[in-house]
């Protein structure tokens, strides 16, 4: 994932600062100095970090923080709200057209991933913008890509309109136009060919498409990976083509991150949406302020829950959430939690957006991760109806034949009873309610971490007004 390493260093940089009582300058001046360090490592335009620490500099020296109760959190405060606006400090929106169809034009490098994000983006509008989406496959120049968007069109149920690679991308346009308008769609996605370097082919192509169309938007798709050269290639494509907005791909990569800091201030277009997987519904809207606090280790619920709203099915997880809290989990609900977290994309990412838990995010195996809950599913899979409900019912016998039936030693399953009883356990600690957990303090298993005083689960100052269950004891089974 981007800004790992980011996220760590900047965290570091804060901590020599929260910690102190006063604020000084020389103290400050420490921390700056590792605030730039970080960010110039992450790739960010040296200008860029020149203006944001002599910002964060002249707004931390002012009075009012210098008497603050608490300077340090005061700058931890100051440092989110300029990265925000390094950010765009706006969210930027789509324009519709009101007056009859919105075009949008796709523009971009080859492999940037304006293709993957057409069809991401019909799919984000088809689905929370309640729109009538067409495709229209212009990238006549690589036969496949027609192929490819069509594939991606039938994935998520949205038309795509071509006439093949031997029509040149301005008349599939036209045509397209008008069987938009025959057809009743009212927002269009003309994907475009990408070269491996901007020419004036490429610029000619596209100035022709958008004289044509008159777009409401022209999305410029720039990959992360790509580090600062989304810079230089979103500037050269702005004086060209005025594109009104980017979308910024492969942030799922072990991009540093430099980019996407830099290219907002630099050229003043804001970003649109963040890609960050190669499947359809990797596409997030972007939101300076939740991607700021993301980048500071802060977490971004909002996000999370959005996208466990999207992909999730709430109902059942709320009602899974409710037995679990009364005791009555079992092994159904085990194996059906484990199926909705498939569903929001990788641990990591999951882990990076809950408050506090970014360290704990770059500690986890997604690939081991994933083959131990494969391990975990075939074995719940191989048991009963009555196991399932009743795993306490277990014994050798019965773990034996579940174990072959899932082509795993006993052991394992013996280690999935033993995580499903501590799950139990879990589960009744925390209908206690869950504490506001803070992102500079204490991690897992350290004072006011997880499992500590005052931590996750356990503290007396949860906040939560909700009755604390009576611990329950737990039974014998093996
Ligand atoms: N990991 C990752 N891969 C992506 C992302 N977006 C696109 N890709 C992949 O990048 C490659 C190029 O994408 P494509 O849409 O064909 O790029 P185009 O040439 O600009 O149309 C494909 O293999 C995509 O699956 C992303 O956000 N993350
Ligand atoms: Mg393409």
């Amino acid at each position: 994932m981007a800004f790992e390493s980011l996220t760590e260093r900047l965290n570091r940089a804060m901590k020599t600062i929260t910690g102190q009582g006063k604020l000084t300058e020389s103290n400050m001046d420490e921390m700056l100095r590792e605030v730039r360090m970080s960010l110039l490592e992450a790739d960010v335009n040296y200008q860029v970090v020149k203006d944001f620490v002599a910002n964060v500099k002249e707004k931390a020296l002012g009075q009012k923080v210098l008497d603050a109760l608490n300077p340090g959190q005061m700058v931890v405060k100051i440092v989110k709200e300029e990265l925000q606006q390094l950010l765009g400090n706006e969210d930027a929106q789509i324009h519709f057209n009101d007056n009859g169809i919105t075009n949008i034009m796709m523009a971009g490098l080859q492999g940037t991933g304006k293709t993957t994000a057409a069809a991401k983006i019909a799919r984000y509008l088809k689905n929370k913008k309640n729109k009538k989406a067409l495709l229209v496959a212009c990238d006549v120049i690589r036969p496949a890509a027609i192929e490819q968007l069509q594939t991606l069109g039938e994935s998520i149920q949205v038309p795509v309109f071509t006439l093949g690679a031997e029509t040149s991308a301005l008349d599939t346009a036209k045509a397209a136009d008008q069987y938009a308008k025959e057809n009743g769609f009212d927002t269009v996605i003309y994907d475009t060919a990408g070269r491996l370097h901007i020419d004036e082919e490429l610029m000619n192509e596209l100035s022709m498409m958008k004289d044509f169309l008159h777009p409401q938007e022209i999305l410029l798709t720039v990959d992360a990976m790509t580090g600062q050269d989304i810079v230089t290639v979103a500037r050269e494509f702005n004086e060209q083509l005025q594109i009104t907005a980017l979308i910024v791909t492969k942030l799922d990569g072990d991009a540093r991150g430099g980019g996407l800091l830099s290219v907002r201030s630099i050229t003043n277009v804001p970003v649109l949406f963040v890609s960050n997987g190669e499947k359809v519904d990797d596409l997030e809207e972007f939101h300076p302020d939740r991607m700021a606090e993301r980048i500071l280790g802060m977490g971004d619920i909002l996000s999370l829950i959005e996208k466990a709203q999207e992909n999730m099915d709430v109902e059942l997880a709320a009602s899974s959430m409710e037995r679990m809290q009364s005791g009555q989990f079992d092994m159904n609900d085990l194996l059906s939690q484990f199926e909705q977290m498939n569903r929001l994309g990788s641990f990591k990412g999951i882990l990076k957006m809950i408050p506090g838990m970014n360290k704990m995010a770059g500690m986890v195996d997604d690939d081991q991760m994933n083959a131990q809950i494969k391990r975990m599913r075939a074995i719940i899979n191989s048991m009963t109806p009555k196991e399932r409900a009743r795993p306490d019912i277990l014994k050798a016998s019965r773990k034996n034949r579940i174990a072959k039936g899932a082509g795993v030693k006993v052991a394992d399953v013996n280690k999935l009873l033993t995580s499903f009883d501590q799950m139990k356990m879990m589960s009744q600690m925390m209908s206690g309610g869950m504490p506001a957990m803070n992102p500079f303090g204490g991690g897992f298993g350290k004072p006011g971490g997880f499992g500590g005083p005052g931590g996750f689960g356990m503290s007396k100052h949860s906040g939560s007004k909700k009755k604390r269950k009576a611990p329950v004891k737990k039974k014998k089974r093996r």
